[in-house]
């Protein structure tokens, strides 16, 4: 193993969308994490661990990734392509678990093109 492999953190991103109506969404999801060291780059939500159909009403997903050391996580980005039909999405939350550390992001908002017109969603982390 060289060294920035042995380097690399394991984090689960945790995703709730909203329980309402038209929630659901089938876009390409990505997250970015920004912290006191440095970004992680956009990291595609691309498996979840525990629905098939992932960002479906009312679902969590659990997604593992293997990430480099960033230090004290500041801030998040979640985004999608908006691709698919109804590509529309209600995020109520995001949670990065890191093996010692627990980063929660109230988000709360619709991501789509057209209504609200953002598909990009920036959340500072306050603690
Ligand atoms: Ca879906």
């Amino acid at each position: 193993m060289s060294d920035v492999e042995s380097e690399k953190v394991k984090i689960q991103v945790i995703v709730r969308t909203k329980d309402t109506d038209c929630a659901g969404t089938d876009a390409n999801v990505f997250v970015t994490l920004k912290g006191e060291q440095g970004e992680t780059g956009k990291m595609e939500l691309k498996t979840s661990e525990n629905h098939l159909n992932k960002f479906e009403r009312g679902q969590i997903d659990v997604f593992h990734h293997q990430i480099a050391e960033i230090g004290t996580v500041t801030a998040m980005r979640i985004e999608h392509d908006n691709k698919g039909l109804g590509s529309s999405w209600c995020v109520d939350y995001v949670e990065i678990h890191f093996p010692h550390r627990v980063y929660h992001f109230d988000v709360d908002r619709w991501m789509e093109k057209g209504r609200v017109d953002t598909t990009s969603i920036d959340v500072d982390y306050t603690g």
